[in-house]
């Protein structure tokens, strides 16, 4: 009895995991607005990336402006393998990064321990 109990329990926990991790982020698109022969999006960081893929036009200078909103150190930095970016974000602040177009293709990016994730789309 006990084992099944047990059972139970880890499988629930299993299922709540797998929906914290999986389920409860939303996954929307959002195109980034033209402003002065550029094109900006924001994003806002709290608990995640907000949203969380961003579509930018190719060959149109852009920029991504990340707004910290999240105390906690995780996500203090933001990385961009594919463009060599690893910026800082600083707390209550918003933060713009350019990001080069030349290339259309969806280029990811995460926070410093690789935990949180998104993704930027050219196109
Ligand atoms: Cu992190």
């Amino acid at each position: 009895m006990i084992k099944i109990i047990t059972v139970i329990i880890a499988v629930l926990l299993i299922g709540f995991i797998a929906w914290w991790f999986f389920g409860k982020r939303e996954q929307k698109e959002v195109d980034a607005t033209m402003n002065d022969n550029m094109q900006k999006v924001t994003v806002t960081v709290d608990g995640g990336y907000s949203p969380n893929t961003v579509v930018l036009k190719k060959d149109v200078p852009a920029e991504v402006i990340f707004d910290r909103k999240d105390p906690s150190n995780c996500l203090e930095k933001v990385v961009f393998e594919d463009f060599g970016i690893n910026q800082f974000l600083p707390e209550k602040q918003k933060t713009a990064i350019k990001i080069d177009t030349s290339k259309a293709g969806e280029y990811n990016y995460a926070c410093g321990m690789n935990m949180f994730h998104g993704k930027v789309i050219v196109k």
